[in-house]
């Protein structure tokens, strides 16, 4: 399965790569293809897919005191059983810091130590003369494509001047701008003034990130881009407010792109407001704090992002995987919301979670492979190499098996370093049988069979979004 098409055939491939793709009974130099290779992988029934591709993850992210409880190890090896060979994550330059230190520093944390390949956008933390100068360099390093926040004063935070000025940069490099679109100095009055009456718990923190703030910065940040020609990628968009915005500025023919999250298309904050147990009482709900947050379901947020994917008004799908466990992390926001470390552990499930929408009638299965593989490759200038099963591409290949019925998060069978799932007792229709990762089979029917190291990093090209 493509994101063109479908088809039966056979792949050969030949050590890290593919080398062909063959009608079925097609012969090598007159022999019987089985009979000329050394390994045959039967996938009849089931789906040949590239392998998955997520572009956001946070492995080891430092948050509010803590980092995220995903090493580049742990992480890359969940990823790797959920059907995803290579990810994007991101190194983070903070305010005062050179760009090129934080960089290499997230080389030094990544080197050796992951499991399938990776690639690094980078966050700028503090936009100022040093680091707007750095950034042109970055492409050199294979790093096309930068994060600012809008959210986050005092942390990450970029005003609309430092945006304009990385805008100005970006235009006249072809590098793409990601942007976390949410106006952070209002959402901090909003939290602050909720827990000054008392409204102290996870569900607040939903309530403060209200989705006006997203549409607000949306827009803002789709006229920075207007005004300076550079290119836009917004990130974990969860408001359908805000996929208006994006839907309206592509209809004036702006070149802007938006990507959700599994957790935009299946929870809502209803979910984290009812949520208590035993052990956590209605602190339980911190397990779904993340930003952008989860949205009311009264709303119709979630049935406008599944129908955002279909059109084409959301182009891509990843998880922002930032995981934090209850006991230690997320604790640290008992009693105020506001320092509850923020994200949602999701980059073992993306694969099925989004096969879910071709069970239920929602996306085709060809648009499932775009969705998850081939256009993260083609926006973050990987295409040819990844997102594609074709002669000269690495063999990144997942075989999804469409029967079957399991049950994830349970009892905490994920692979991911947590003491919690988000998504504790979801059916899942399919799985994933067997992930190949640059032609080593790392995932067989339920065996781990890969080491850290097996993956490298991935010098990526400038998007092959731009024009
Ligand atoms: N959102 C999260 O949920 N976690 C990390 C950073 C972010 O923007
Ligand atoms: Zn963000
Ligand atoms: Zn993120």
């Amino acid at each position: 399965v493509s994101a063109t098409g479908r088809t039966a055939a056979d792949v050969l491939l030949d050590g890290e790569t593919i080398a062909a793709v063959l009608a079925p009974g097609s012969t090598l130099l007159g022999h019987d293809l089985a009979a000329s290779v050394d390994t045959v992988i039967d996938a009849t029934g089931k789906y040949v897919i590239p392998g998955g591709i997520d572009a956001h993850t946070h492995m080891q992210l430092p948050f509010g005191g803590t980092s995220a409880s995903d090493t580049f190890e742990t992480g890359t090896r969940a990823a790797a059983w959920g059907g995803t060979t290579t990810m994007v994550d991101f190194a983070v330059q903070r305010a005062g810091e050179r760009v090129q230190d934080g960089l290499a520093h997230w080389h030094e944390l990544a080197a050796g130590n992951c499991a399938i390949d990776y690639g690094f956008h980078q966050i700028v933390g503090g936009v100022d003369a040093d680091s707007l100068a750095a950034l042109p360099g970055l492409i050199d390093e294979g790093i096309s494509s930068f994060k600012m926040f809008m959210a986050y004063p005092g942390v990450f935070y970029a005003d609309d001047a430092q945006i304009l000025r990385a805008m100005q940069v970006a235009a006249d490099t072809g590098l793409l701008t990601m942007m976390h679109a949410e106006n952070g100095p209002v959402i901090d009055v909003l939290a602050e003034q909720l827990i000054e009456k008392g409204k102290t718990s996870p569900y607040f923190h939903g309530v403060a990130r209200a989705w006006q703030m997203e549409e607000e910065a949306t827009h803002r940040a789709i006229m920075l881009s207007h005004l300076t020609g550079a290119p836009l990628y917004v990130v974990h968009v969860s408001a359908k407010q805000a996929v208006e915005q994006l839907a309206w500025a592509r209809d004036n023919g702006q070149n802007v792109f938006g990507e959700t999250c599994p957790q935009y298309l299946y929870l809502s904050l209803e979910d984290q407001l009812g949520a208590s147990s035993e052990e956590w009482g209605d602190f339980e709900g911190a397990k779904w704090v993340c930003s952008t947050p989860l949205r009311s379901k009264h709303e119709g947020h979630q049935h406008h992002m599944w129908q955002a994917l279909r059109t084409n008004d959301i182009q891509m799908v990843s998880t922002d995987h930032c995981p934090f466990c209850m006991k230690d992390q997320k604790t640290l926001g008992q009693g105020d919301f506001r320092a509850i470390p923020n994200g949602i552990g999701s980059v073992e499930h993306r694969l099925d979670l989004m096969y879910q929408g071709v069970v239920t009638g929602q996306i085709t299965l060809e648009r499932w492979v775009e969705l998850t593989s081939t256009t993260p490759a083609r926006m973050f200038g990987m295409y040819g190499k990844k997102g594609v099963i074709a002669p000269g591409a690495d063999a990144d290949i997942v075989v999804y098996d469409p029967s079957g019925h399991t049950s994830i998060g349970v009892g905490k069978t994920h692979h991911m370093n947590m003491d919690h799932s988000a998504w504790e007792g979801y059916e899942i229709d399919g799985h994933v049988d067997t992930v190949i990762s640059r032609g080593k089979v790392v995932v067989d029917d339920g065996a781990y069979l890969g080491t850290k190291g097996d993956g490298r990093f991935v010098k990526r090209g400038l998007s092959q979004y731009l024009i």
